[in-house]
Parts: structure tokens; C-alpha cells; sequence
């Protein structure tokens, strides 16, 4: 009987990406796969998804060679073609478009960055000529990390040190559902003594475990922060000593605080004043404090950025930044070629970047803001910084969409879709669909069937992380100094049965056809690794991926704390800019400020309740693994949590499935009565969809039952200001329910 090889990998089944797992594997098959314990990331015993990596990677329902539409879009009906094929036919008709309206008229779509390989898709658009890249980071961790460089100069990485650390806050973060690792570390915490706050609207498990739970009403975090930052400024509970030598702008910072006293706060915020007053002392006596900051902020246009700033100020005021115990200011791991120096980003020229559908309008997150920040960075870090356009700057994806259906103000042509699932995961579900199908060319390129890959033209098989090498991104593109790299675990094509790619070489050969040959020199994955951790693997003297993968696999570098004194922050102050110069300079408010969105009264009636749509439950991911049977059994069907009251008045009890309507659609999901959350409110699940259901169209795998983003709007109107996020949560996410 054949030995069974252990093998070391990074999985990439959520957006952590990277945490070292151990694959056993017999005869060329996965037989298990389990935590690698020793790795420095890791979910400890906090994650079930390695229990279901081998009925993932044997699934009937996987994509297995290359697929071309044989009937009209959405029927369902495909022709087995050949890589060659494929490849050459996507080439050939992406030049064309080129020729006839410009390369801006190709757009790419991305999700979480899956794939690893993210920063090969930007290489492939800035050779190609496409400033038009899109993804679901306008909405997700980009906000977070823009505000991080503009206000810090560098990634906030906590500084968790039993007996100096005091306190861990996390605000609108469920890491019991959605962060293993992080619910792993905070659970350690409390063993350690530190305190917790939780700032949610929910009592959730993190809400019942912490020593404070603040109820804020959905959307309003950017108010509270600056309630607290009054309350610590006028009782003189701010840390003076770091506010004078590390920061700039504290007297302009003084006078917004003054302007949210805890009375006006407690009413926007759905607090008492003293709730508010008691919060801000709490966080103020218990400092150096970790943070941890969740989604929701970010889905919360028209707020989003300014709140994100606001709770990022509140930190810095209270000395919790850059010092230890506290939140260090890191950048990427010494001796690494991140992301920003692979992307090619001197290739698009600037005339193209200025074609960016969205960034005049939306300027942080396009490429306005990110030429201001790379500059800083590069000034502060040097050319190997963590600012990537890959994950920091897109095109705004509502502009795009509109421009495929209307060719305002110029034709979108073709979409590539890789590690993205449109139809599930962006606003507005209906529009977004009629965006693919006026598409001359939609390629999908992932691991599984989705409804946007049965509306696409070619249908094309990736290989996932176990059929990979690949690293933790924390260095590669998170400026977390940690180095761990893992290897393939299995082959990505085994005659017969499937022949996939990695998202590595997928753009790397589309590239090749299209004349960037000269641009990719590594031709596999490996050699690509190589390269990016040569100086890495000589320290250790490995002289090949698998060497290191087996002998060194790891390098971490603890981040300083102190570098706002010793060498100056990457920003335009060299402080921590509580005012900040970048936003100054895109035009924006520099100081973070709260608005009250305005809801007409006639939908305030028609429409009297807020839905938060779409909180994370384990083990799926966004749309991911409905089809995998053992997940399934656990949570079969969609979720719509409601409270008692409410139901109690719409005749709705636990278990109705019911409708969930706003101004542009409904959608149905099956109620759970809860008292955990204000009766204001209702708690949906997102990104629903159904593997067993008909995959032809109008079906698509049932894409318009129970989808919340059918209901969700994407209008440009409806978006933050500063970084143009749609909305999924907060105030303006009117509805009303009915049972079905
Ligand atoms: N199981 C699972 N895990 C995941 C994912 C997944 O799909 N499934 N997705 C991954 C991704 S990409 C992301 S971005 C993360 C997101 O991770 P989280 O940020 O933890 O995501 P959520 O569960 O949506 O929201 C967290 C909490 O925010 C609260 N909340 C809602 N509105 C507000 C508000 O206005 N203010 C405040 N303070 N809190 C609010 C919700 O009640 C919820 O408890 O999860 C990652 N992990
Ligand atoms: N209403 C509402 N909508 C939301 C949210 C919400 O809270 N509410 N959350 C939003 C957030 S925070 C996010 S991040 C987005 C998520 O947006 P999504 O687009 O759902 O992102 P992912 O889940 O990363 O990836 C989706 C696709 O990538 C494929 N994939 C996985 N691994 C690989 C790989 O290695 N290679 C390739 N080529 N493909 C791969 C998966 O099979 C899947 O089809 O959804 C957003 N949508
Ligand atoms: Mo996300």
C-alpha cells in the first residue's frame, strides 16, 4: 500500500488567506487535512473548514477542464475545449475589443484575492492598458487599510502582550463567526487577564463574553468615536505626552470633539449619555488596548470612511498606537518582494489611469488617493512598501457596472471574472445581471460552478490552494512582517479527470498571447515564489521552494513600537495625522466628522425597518460551499433573524419563511425570532444561492430567491463619498417584511 506524504500548505478557504494547514496525501489524493499547529498563523482549533477540504477538492460539482458556450448565454449548454483553445480564443477577442474601444473597455472583477494571486491579474491590466479593475475591496478591508496608510503610514498589527495590553475592542466584529484566528486570540486574552469591549448592535457571542458591550445604533460608529474623543479631550483623559510629540492636528481634532457632546451622541447613537460617557472612560482607563475593527463600518455609506478615521483617531488619542502593548505600525517583512513591486504599476500610463471609471467622483479608493498614499509609503519604506494597487485602489464597480449597460461615459466590453462571484456578492443583483449579459465577453475563471458562471461565454477550471504553492498574504500584500510559505499538496491535472490552472499562471498566459511575454519571466507559481523570497531562503540557506517549505517555512519580524520618533511615519506629517493631509488634498473632509443620511419620510413609512444585511456564519464563506453536503446539512437554508415584537405583529413565527422587500426587490428567507438586537431592526444572511436548483436561466441555481442583494442598492448617490462604498448596512437599508 502506497505511503501516505505529509504535505505543507497555506489555505485559502476565507479571506485570512494563508493560515498553515498540514495535507496528507496518498496516491496523488488528498486523505486529510489538519491545522499545522506550530505555524505562526493559524486558526488554532477555531476553524471546521480543513474537515471539509477533501469533499471539496474530490466535488462533482468542481470545474474540471475548459468550457465554451454552445447555446445562447445562460442555457446551460457548453462544449468541452482544449487550455489552447481557450486561451487563444480570450486573447484574440480581448485585442479586438482594444482595437475597436480602447483597453479601458476591459474590466476585471475580483472577490477576496482567493486565488493568491491578485497582483498578477493588476500586472496583466497595467500591461494591457486597463485602469478598470474592479472588486468587492472598495467595501472590504481597502477603506480600513487606505485610512490606516493615510493616518499612520503603515498597517496597524496588534501588539497582544499579556501583562501590558489592558484591554481588546472589537468593534462591529463577530470573530466567533467570521475570524477563527482572531477568535482564537481573543479567547487567549481573557485567559490573559486583558479586558474586552464590544461595540454591536447585536448580543452576540462576542457581546455575552465581553466585560462591556456597547448596543450602537446601526451606522452610527463615527458619532460615538467622536462622543468618546469628547468626553477624554474635556476630561483630560487623552495621553498628552503622545498626542504632543506623535501626532498633528490635535487643536483642530479638539474643536470637531467639541461639537459631539455625549447628549447630541446618545441621540444619534441610540445610547444614554452616560452609556457613552462610561464608554470612553472605560476605553480611556485601560490603555495600551488592541483594536480589531469589522465590515460593517465600511458597509456603512454614507459613513464609512469617516467613521473608519474617527475610530482610527480615537486610538491615537488615547496613546493605544505604536507602542507596545498596543497597535504597532508595520510595513512589509525585510528581505520579501511584496506585492507593489510585482504589479507593473509604472506600466499603465497616466493617461489610462485618469480613465478610471469612478475615481473622479470616489478619489481615496481610485487612483487619486492611491498616488498620494504610494508616494508617502514609498517615501517612508522605501520601493518594497505595502501600499499594492491590487488591494488598496479599484475602479468603482457600481460606475462600471452602469457603463457596460449604457456605454456612459465610454463602452465596457468584456469582464474577466476570477475569484468573484458578481451575481451574489455586489449590490444590486438585478442590474449587475443585466450588466454580464450586455457584455460582448464575460470569461469566468473559479473553482466551482456559480450563477455567473453559467451567464458567462467560457467557463474556465482554477486549481485551488490545496493544488498550489502559495503564501500567507500577511507579507505579500498586508504589511504584517510574516513570512509562511506553503506548497502544493496535489497535482492541478491528472489526465482523465481534470486539468486545471492557478490563478498565476492564468494571467501570466493570457499575458503571453496578448505580446507581455518580456513582462513574465517566471513561468510557474514555484519560480515565481522563488523569486519573491530568494533573499529569505538564502538567510536560511534553502536553495529551492520545497527546501524552505520543509526546513524554514517560516520568517516573522516583530514590528517596533516607537517609530513615530525614531524614523518619522510614512504620512505627509511624519506623524500620526489626526488631520489628515491626503484626504485635505483630494478635497475632502481632513477631520472625521458624522452625517445623518436623509431619508425621504415617504420611504421612511413605506419602508420602516433596517435591514443588516448579511452578518457571516460559519463554515460558509460569502457564496461559497453551499454545495459541499456536510456544511449544508448544518445550515440548509437562509436565515432572516427578527424580533419577537416584530414578528409578533406580522403574524410571523420561527420557521415562516418570509419576503423581504425594498424600493427595487424582494427576495424570501426563513425567519429565526430573536430578541437579540433592537425591534427596529432585522439581520439577514447575503450571498444565497442554491447548487441543487436548475442552473439554466432564469434559475441560476436559484439566484433570485433568496439572494439579499437582489433588495440592496448600488446607486453612485447612495455610495460613501470619499471612497464610493455601496451600502449593506446602516441607516439607509430600509425594507419592510411580510411573511411569505
Ligand atoms: N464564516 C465566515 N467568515 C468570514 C466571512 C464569511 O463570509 N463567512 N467573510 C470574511 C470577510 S470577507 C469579512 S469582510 C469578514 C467580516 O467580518 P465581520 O466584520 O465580523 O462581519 P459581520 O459578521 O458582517 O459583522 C460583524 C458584526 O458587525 C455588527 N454590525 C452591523 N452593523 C453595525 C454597525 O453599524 N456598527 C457596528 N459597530 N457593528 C455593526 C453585526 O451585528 C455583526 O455582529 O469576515 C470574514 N470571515
Ligand atoms: N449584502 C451583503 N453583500 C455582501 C456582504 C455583506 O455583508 N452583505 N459582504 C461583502 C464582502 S465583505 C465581501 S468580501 C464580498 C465577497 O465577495 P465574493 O465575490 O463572494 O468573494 P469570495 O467569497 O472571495 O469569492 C468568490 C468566488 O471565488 C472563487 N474562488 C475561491 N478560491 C478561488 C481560487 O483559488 N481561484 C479562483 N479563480 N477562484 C476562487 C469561489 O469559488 C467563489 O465563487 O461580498 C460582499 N457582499
Ligand atoms: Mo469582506
Amino acid at each position: 500500500m502506497a505511503e501516505t506524504e505529509l504535505k505543507y500548505a497555506s489555505c485559502y478557504f476565507c479571506t485570512s488567506k494563508g493560515c498553515g494547514m498540514k495535507v496528507y496525501v496518498r496516491e496523488g489524493r488528498v486523505q486529510r487535512v489538519a491545522v499545522d499547529t506550530q505555524a505562526p498563523v493559524g486558526p488554532g482549533g477555531f476553524c471546521v473548514r480543513p474537515t471539509l477540504a477533501r469533499d471539496y477538492q474530490h466535488h462533482p460539482f468542481r470545474l474540471n477542464f475548459p468550457l465554451k458556450r454552445s447555446g445562447p448565454r445562460g442555457t446551460h449548454r457548453w462544449e468541452q475545449i482544449s487550455w489552447e483553445q481557450a486561451l487563444d480564443e480570450i486573447a484574440e477577442k480581448l485585442g479586438s475589443i482594444r482595437n475597436r474601444y480602447g483597453a479601458e473597455a476591459v474590466a476585471t472583477s475580483s472577490g477576496t484575492g482567493r486565488g493568491g494571486a491578485e497582483f498578477a491579474k493588476t500586472r496583466f491590466m497595467n500591461l494591457f492598458g486597463s485602469p478598470n479593475r474592479i472588486g468587492v475591496i472598495t467595501i472590504c478591508y481597502a477603506p480600513r487599510a487606505m485610512v490606516w496608510f493615510a493616518t499612520f503610514g503603515g498597517h496597524l498589527v496588534p501588539d497582544r502582550k499579556p501583562g501590558k495590553t489592558r484591554l481588546i475592542v472589537h468593534w462591529g466584529r463577530n470573530a466567533h463567526e467570521g475570524g477563527p484566528s482572531s477568535w482564537n486570540s481573543f479567547q487567549k486574552a481573557k485567559q490573559a487577564g486583558m479586558k474586552t469591549l464590544v461595540i454591536d448592535p447585536r448580543f452576540i457571542e462576542p457581546s455575552r463574553q465581553a466585560d462591556r458591550w456597547v448596543q450602537i445604533r446601526p451606522g452610527t460608529d463615527a458619532a460615538l468615536a467622536l462622543g468618546m474623543m469628547h468626553v477624554i479631550i474635556e476630561e483630560e483623559l487623552y495621553n498628552r505626552e503622545f498626542v504632543e510629540t506623535c501626532t498633528s492636528g490635535f487643536s483642530a481634532l479638539r474643536e470637531r470633539a467639541a461639537a459631539y457632546p455625549p447628549q447630541k451622541v446618545a441621540g444619534i447613537t441610540g445610547l444614554t449619555p452616560d452609556a457613552v460617557l462610561e464608554t470612553a472612560r472605560f476605553y480611556a482607563a485601560h490603555q495600551p488596548s488592541n483594536m480589531v475593527i469589522g465590515v460593517a463600518t465600511e458597509h456603512s455609506a454614507p459613513n464609512s470612511i469617516q467613521a473608519i478615521r474617527a475610530i482610527n483617531v480615537l486610538r491615537a488619542v488615547v496613546g493605544a498606537v505604536d507602542v507596545a502593548g498596543g497597535d504597532l505600525i508595520s510595513g512589509p517583512c525585510p528581505g520579501f518582494i511584496p506585492d507593489v513591486c510585482m504589479e507593473a504599476n509604472e506600466m499603465l500610463p497616466a493617461s489610462q489611469r485618469r480613465k478610471q471609471l469612478g475615481s473622479d467622483r470616489f478619489r481615496f479608493l481610485g487612483y487619486p488617493g492611491w498616488e498620494l498614499i504610494e508616494r508617502q509609503m514609498r517615501k517612508g519604506w522605501g520601493e518594497r512598501h505595502s501600499a499594492a494597487v491590487n488591494l488598496h485602489s479599484a475602479a468603482h464597480a457600481p460606475t462600471v457596472f452602469r457603463a457596460m449597460l449604457t456605454g456612459k461615459p465610454y463602452p465596457v466590453k468584456a469582464l474577466l471574472v476570477s475569484c468573484s462571484n458578481p451575481l451574489l456578492s455586489y449590490a444590486n443583483t438585478q442590474l449587475v445581471y443585466q450588466a454580464l449579459m450586455a457584455a460582448e465577453l464575460l470569461v469566468t475563471f473559479d473553482i466551482t460552478w456559480t450563477p455567473t458562471a453559467v451567464v458567462s461565454d467560457y467557463v474556465l477550471p482554477a486549481a485551488c490552494w490545496m493544488e498550489r504553492p502559495d503564501m500567507g498574504n500577511f507579507a505579500s500584500v498586508g504589511g504584517y512582517p510574516v513570512v509562511q510559505v506553503g506548497e502544493a499538496a496535489v497535482a492541478d491535472r491528472v489526465p482523465g479527470e481534470y486539468d486545471r490552472r492557478n490563478d498565476y499562471v492564468f494571467w501570466r498566459e493570457l499575458g503571453v498571447r496578448l505580446g507581455q511575454a518580456e513582462h513574465w519571466p517566471w513561468k510557474t507559481f514555484e519560480s515565481l515564489w522563488e523569486y519573491r523570497i530568494k533573499e529569505i531562503m538564502e538567510e536560511g540557506g534553502s536553495s529551492t521552494l520545497s527546501d524552505f517549505v520543509h526546513h524554514q517555512r517560516f520568517k516573522v519580524v516583530a514590528p517596533e513600537p516607537g517609530r513615530c520618533l525614531s524614523s518619522g511615519l510614512a504620512t505627509p506629517s511624519g506623524k500620526v495625522e489626526l488631520y489628515s493631509g491626503i484626504l485635505k488634498d483630494l478635497d475632502y473632509d481632513p477631520l472625521p466628522g458624522y452625517t445623518e443620511p436623509e431619508i425621504p419620510e415617504e420611504i421612511r413609512k413605506k419602508y420602516p425597518l433596517i435591514n443588516i444585511s448579511g452578518v457571516r456564519v460559519m463554515p460558509y464563506h460569502h457564496s461559497e460551499f453551499r454545495h459541499v453536503e456536510a456544511f449544508r446539512k448544518r445550515h440548509p437554508e437562509p436565515i432572516v433573524e427578527i424580533h419577537f415584537d416584530t414578528a409578533r405583529k406580522k403574524g410571523i413565527t420561527d420557521g415562516d419563511w418570509v419576503f423581504i422587500e425594498t424600493p427595487i426587490g424582494k427576495i424570501k428567507q426563513k425567519a429565526r425570532l430573536s430578541n437579540a438586537f433592537d425591534p427596529r431592526y432585522i439581520v439577514s444572511q447575503h450571498a444565497w444561492w442554491f447548487p441543487e436548483k436548475p442552473a439554466e436561466a432564469p434559475s441560476l441555481f436559484g439566484l433570485w430567491e433568496s439572494n439579499i442583494n437582489v433588495t440592496t442598492d448600488d446607486d453612485p448617490d447612495r455610495c460613501d463619498p470619499l471612497s464610493g462604498a455601496w451600502p449593506y448596512k446602516g441607516q439607509t437599508m430600509r425594507c419592510r417584511i411580510r411573511k411569505a
